[in-house]
C-alpha cells in the first residue's frame, strides 16, 4: 500500500477514527497535520472505546504517531489525554509519539478569547468547540505564536509572552473578559517544558527518512472539507485547511508523498455548530437519524444536526479536497426507511445550481433538489460482504458514486473495525 491521506468529506464526524484505525494496521506511521483537540475520533477496540482528540489514532495499534506543525497543540490537553489513555492501558511515550518542534501552542488565553468572542456574537455565534483553535491559528499567521521549541529558550519565551499578552489582553479587555498575567503563564510553560520537550523533534527529517526507507505513512485529517477555512461554509468553519493538500504543508513532506486520498462520508449528513445545512431535517426522520446514529459530539457532547445525504456538497468536497475514493459509513442508520432522499443540486432564488456558491446569503437560501430512492427493510449492520447487502442498499451506494463522481472504496457497517467491506 502506498501512503494514504484520510479526510472528512462533509462537516466532520463521518467516522474517520474507525477508517483510520482500519488503515493504520497497514501503515507504519500515522500523522496529524491540522486541527487540534477540537477533533474527536472514536475508536472501538474489542471492549475498549478510545476517544482521541490530539493523539494520532495509530498509537492505539502500536504505530508511531506524529503531530505535525500544521496542528495547534494544547500542551495540557495533550498531557491529560496521555493520562486518560494511560488509564486504559495504553502507554504514550517519546517512543511512539513525536511532535513537530515548530508546532504552535494553544495557551489558556486562547480558549478564553474563543469563548468570550462566541458569547459576544450572541445569536450569530459560530458554535466553535471553545478550545481556542481559531485564536491560536490567528497568532500563528500573525507571527506571534509560542511554539513548542520556544519552551527550550526561556528568554525567547519571555519576550514572546510580552507581545502575545499585549495583543490578547487588549482584546479580552474590550470583550469584558479577565486578562492574563505574564508571570503565571511563564511559570506554567516552564513547568510543562520538561514533560513536553522529550517529544519534540524536526519531524520532517523522520518523515523524509521514512519515505526513503519505503515506510508507509497515513495522514489523519480532522474536521472535514466543508469546515475548511477556504473551501468550507465560511465563516462557519474551523481555522485550518482540512483538504488533503494541507497534509504536505502541515507535516513537512512532498505533495507527491501524500499518496491516495480517501474521503470519509456518512450515508446521511450531520453538522455540529451553526451554519448553512441545506438538507437538514427538523422532523421525525432527522430525530430518528440522530438517535439511531448516536449523533453527539465526541469532544463537547453536543447533539448533531441531521439530514439527508448531500451528493452535491460531497461532490464539491471530492473536487476541492482531492478525494480519489470514498469510504461510506453508517449505512445501517438508514435501515428500515421506506424511502431515502439524496440532494443533487440547489435552488437559490429560482436558479438551479450544481454547486454551493460562496456567498453567505446564497448558502443560507439554498434549497435542496432531491432525488428519491427506494429504502430497504433488512438490517445492514455488521455486514462484511457486498453480497450481504440488500439490492436497494447496493443501488443507493452505486447512485452515490455516480453523483459524487468518485468510487466508494470502503463501506463501514458498524463501529467495529472488522465490519468493513472493501468495494471492488
Ligand atoms: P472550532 O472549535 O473553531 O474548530 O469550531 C469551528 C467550527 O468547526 C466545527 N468543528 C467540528 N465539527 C464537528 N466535529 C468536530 N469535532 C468534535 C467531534 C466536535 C464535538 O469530532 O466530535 O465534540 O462537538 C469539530 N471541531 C470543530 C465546529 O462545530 C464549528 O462549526
Ligand atoms: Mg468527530
Amino acid at each position: 500500500m502506498a501512503n494514504v491521506a484520510v479526510i472528512g468529506a462533509q462537516w466532520g464526524d463521518e467516522g474517520k477514527g474507525k477508517v483510520v484505525d482500519w488503515l493504520a494496521s497497514r501503515a507504519d506511521i500515522v500523522v496529524r497535520f491540522q486541527g487540534g483537540h477540537n477533533a474527536g475520533h472514536t475508536l472501538v477496540v474489542g471492549n475498549e472505546t478510545y476517544k482521541l482528540s490530539l493523539l494520532p489514532s495509530g498509537v492505539v495499534r502500536g504505530k508511531l504517531g506524529i503531530i505535525g506543525n500544521g496542528v495547534v497543540l494544547d500542551p495540557q490537553a495533550l498531557l491529560d489525554e496521555i493520562a486518560r489513555v494511560g488509564a486504559q492501558g495504553l502507554r504514550v511515550t517519546p517512543e511512539n509519539l513525536r511532535i513537530a518542534e515548530n508546532v504552535p501552542l494553544i495557551l489558556p488565553l486562547h480558549p478564553a478569547l474563543d469563548r468570550a468572542r462566541e458569547a459576544a456574537r450572541g445569536a450569530g455565534a459560530i458554535g466553535t468547540t471553545g478550545r481556542g483553535i481559531g485564536p491560536a491559528y490567528e497568532d500563528k499567521v500573525a507571527r506571534r505564536a509560542i511554539r513548542l521549541c520556544d519552551l527550550a529558550e526561556p528568554e525567547t519565551l519571555g519576550r514572546k509572552l510580552d507581545e502575545l499578552l499585549l495583543h490578547h489582553n487588549t482584546l479580552l479587555r474590550g470583550l469584558g473578559a479577565p486578562e492574563f498575567g505574564k508571570e503565571a503563564l511563564l511559570q506554567e510553560l516552564l513547568a510543562l517544558a520538561p514533560r513536553l520537550l522529550p517529544f519534540a523533534e524536526p519531524v520532517w527529517q523522520r518523515l523524509d527518512e521514512a519515505r526513503r526507507a519505503g515506510r508507509r505513512v497515513l495522514f489523519e485529517g480532522a474536521q472535514a472539507v466543508m469546515l475548511d477555512v477556504d473551501h468550507g461554509t465560511y465563516p462557519f468553519v474551523t481555522s485550518s485547511n482540512t483538504v488533503a493538500g494541507n497534509a504536505a504543508a502541515g507535516a513537512g513532506i512532498a505533495p507527491a508523498a501524500i499518496g491516495t486520498v480517501l474521503g470519509i462520508a456518512k450515508a446521511y449528513t450531520t453538522r455540529v455548530g451553526a451554519g448553512p445545512f441545506p438538507t437538514e431535517l427538523r422532523d421525525e426522520i432527522g430525530r430518528r437519524l440522530g438517535e439511531r446514529g448516536r449523533e453527539f459530539g465526541t469532544v463537547t457532547g453536543r447533539a448533531r444536526r441531521c439530514g439527508w445525504f448531500d451528493a452535491c456538497l460531497v461532490r464539491q468536497a471530492v473536487k476541492v479536497g482531492g478525494v480519489q475514493g470514498l469510504a461510506l459509513t453508517k449505512l445501517d442508520v438508514l435501515d428500515g426507511l421506506p424511502e431515502i432522499k439524496v440532494c443533487v443540486g440547489y435552488r437559490i432564488e429560482g436558479a438551479e445550481l450544481r454547486h454551493l456558491p460562496a456567498g453567505m446569503q446564497a448558502q443560507a437560501k439554498a434549497e435542496p433538489i432531491y432525488e428519491t430512492l427506494e429504502g430497504w427493510s433488512e438490517s445492514t449492520r455488521g455486514a462484511r460482504r457486498w453480497a450481504d447487502l440488500p439490492a436497494t442498499a447496493v443501488k443507493y451506494v452505486r447512485r452515490i458514486e455516480e453523483l459524487v463522481e468518485a468510487p466508494v472504496a470502503l463501506l463501514s457497517t458498524s463501529p467495529e473495525r472488522d465490519d468493513t467491506i472493501m468495494v471492488s
